[in-house]
Formats: structure tokens, C-alpha cells, sequence
């Protein structure tokens, strides 16, 4: 990917019907230090509506995402929000508005958060302003969310009537326990920055301005890792959420045991015991 993320199709290889690309990315990612090798930088590209996520912009988030994940060289993304103002302020309502449940099943477009949730590579959420909603179930789907001190997680859908769909009413309470993920799913209350992260849901919290940057150099470290162990990682923490502690258990230990498989495992205990920097070849 370069400049641009390649104008991707949606609901089933139609462009987006203003045929105004959604998403702008860039590999290797440039933060304010210059390039970031192995890093990407995927950025959701519709300020003045907050960034919402209309089916369009979702097929093609998806889309640029199994791109970067399909490519050997990218080890990080990084998913960001347009503007200072929103990470991403939830589905477009007046898209979902005129929905009922036969579109909804018929044009499944939800299995696309299947597909994300099934990205391999590590992925990192760069949230400044709101991620509501929608929003805030995309930085949940994330494996990390760096977040600005100005920023505001919450699944506000009961207000509209509805409730959370992509994931909020499980990923959230698993983040910050039944308690304060009940009070803000039925209230629609919200929740800063500092408050997320003491809860658990959020990696750490930056200078609004240093967001970005904050996450690819957090990307940069993850990326920097041998790269199978990387995956194999992060594939058992999120078992975690998925299987009981006995299975996950025996799950960590088979890839712990199949890691010994790797070359990387042999250059990095090697180099320990030779005291220099160990240098992966991803095998
Ligand atoms: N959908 C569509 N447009 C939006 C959305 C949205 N979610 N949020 C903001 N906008 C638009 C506004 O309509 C406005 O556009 P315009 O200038 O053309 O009128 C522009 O963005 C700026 O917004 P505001 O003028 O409202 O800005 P404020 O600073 O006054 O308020 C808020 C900011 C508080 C974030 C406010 O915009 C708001 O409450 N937004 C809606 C938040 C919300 O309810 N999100 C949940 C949506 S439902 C959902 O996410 C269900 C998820 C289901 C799964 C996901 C499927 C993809």
C-alpha cells in the first residue's frame, strides 16, 4: 500500500456508490520521526462525517487490512481516525437507519468484523476524540488502543434505540468488568481517557498530539519482535477471552513447545548466550 489504500469494493465488489475512497494508508507508515519500517498506517478518512462507519468504509477497512495482513514485511498496523475530533463516532446512522432485519441478514455486511477480528497481525488502535458506538467496538478489535488524553470510549446505541452489534456488549465487559460495562451499555454514559485506562481497557494514554506517533513507536517495538512469535502470541492471549483457563493453558503450551520448531528460537537464546542483539529471520 502506498499513499492510498487501492479503491476496494463494497457490499459484494460495488464501489461505494460516491465512489469517494474511505480509507487512506501507507506502508511502511510515516510518523513525525520519518518512516517506520514494518509498520503500517491505516487511517479511517471521513472527518467531517466523524469518521462513522458506513458499510463502505467497513469493506474497505477490511479489505486493506487482509492486504497488509497477506503481506510478509508488514509486523504492525496501526488504524487511526481522520482529524483531531473522532477515532470514529459509530456506524453511519443514517445508513443504518433505513435498515431492517432482512438487509441486515441479506447483505451481511457484519461478517466483515469477523474477518478483522481474524487479522493476524497486530493491530493497534490510535484513538483521538470519540470512539463510540461502532467506533469503539473497531478500538476493542484492535490487540492494543493508544489513546489521546482528550479521548472517549462508549456504546452510546441504546439512545438510538437499539444496542451495541459488533462486539461492545462482550469485548467491553471482558475490558472493564460486568459493573461499569453495564452502566455504560444501558446509560449510554461515556468514559475518558485516564478512567479507560485504570479499567484495563486502554494500552496507555498520550498528549493528544503525540497519538499517532506514540502508537507506530509502540509498533515499531512489536515489529521489531521475531515475527512468528509475534503471531503465535498473540493468537493465545486472544484464546484467552475464547476458551476456559484449562484449555488455554494447554493451547499456550503447544505453541510455547512449537516455537522450539523456529529458527528464531534457536537465534534468540543463541544470542542471548553470545550477549549481541539477536537478528530474526521470521522462520
Ligand atoms: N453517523 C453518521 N453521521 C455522524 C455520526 C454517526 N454515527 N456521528 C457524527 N456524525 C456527523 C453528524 O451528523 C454531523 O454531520 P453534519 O455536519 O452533516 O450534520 C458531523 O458528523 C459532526 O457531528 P455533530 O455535529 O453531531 O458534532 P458534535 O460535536 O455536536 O457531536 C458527537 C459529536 C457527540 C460524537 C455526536 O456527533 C454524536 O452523538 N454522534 C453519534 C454517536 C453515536 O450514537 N454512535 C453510535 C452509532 S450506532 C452504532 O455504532 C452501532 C454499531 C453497530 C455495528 C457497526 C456496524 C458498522
Amino acid at each position: 500500500m502506498t499513499d492510498r489504500a487501492p479503491s476496494t469494493p463494497n457490499r459484494g465488489a460495488q464501489p461505494a456508490d460516491d465512489g469517494v475512497s474511505r480509507i487512506r494508508g501507507a506502508f511502511p507508515a510515516r510518523g513525525s520521526a520519518g518512516e517506520v519500517a514494518s509498520v503500517a498506517l491505516v487511517r479511517l478518512d471521513r472527518e467531517r462525517a466523524l469518521n462513522a462507519l458506513d458499510f463502505a468504509l467497513i469493506a474497505e477497512l477490511t479489505d486493506a487490512l487482509e492486504a497488509l495482513d497477506a503481506n510478509p514485511d508488514c509486523h504492525c498496523i496501526v488504524i487511526t481516525g481522520a482529524g483531531s475530533r473522532a477515532f470514529a463516532a459509530g456506524a453511519d446512522i443514517r445508513e443504518l437507519a433505513g435498515q431492517t432485519p432482512i438487509s441486515l441478514t441479506v447483505e451481511n455486511d457484519f461478517h466483515r468484523w469477523e474477518r478483522i477480528k481474524r487479522i493476524r497481525t497486530p493491530l493497534i488502535a490510535a484513538v483521538r476524540g470519540v470512539a463510540l458506538g461502532g467506533g469503539c467496538e473497531l478500538a476493542m478489535t484492535c490487540d492494543m488502543i493508544v489513546a489521546a488524553e482528550d479521548a472517549e470510549f462508549g456504546q452510546p446505541e441504546i439512545r438510538l434505540g437499539v444496542m451495541p452489534g459488533a462486539g461492545g456488549t462482550q469485548r467491553l465487559t471482558r475490558a472493564i468488568g460486568k459493573a461499569k460495562a453495564m452502566e455504560m451499555i444501558l446509560t449510554g454514559r461515556t468514559m475518558g481517557a485516564r478512567d479507560a485506562e485504570a479499567h484495563g481497557l486502554v494500552t496507555r494514554v498520550v498528549p493528544a498530539e503525540t497519538t499517532v506517533d506514540a502508537a507506530l513507536e509502540l509498533a515499531a517495538q512489536v515489529a521489531a519482535m521475531p515475527p512468528v512469535a509475534v503471531l503465535a502470541a498473540k493468537e493465545a492471549v486472544n484464546r484467552a477471552y475464547e476458551l476456559s483457563l484449562e484449555a488455554g493453558l494447554e493451547f499456550e503450551r503447544r505453541s510455547f513447545f512449537l516455537l522450539f520448531a523456529s529458527d528464531d528460537q534457536r537465534e534468540g537464546m543463541a544470542a542471548f548466550v553470545e550477549k549481541r542483539p539477536p537478528t530474526w529471520s521470521g522462520r
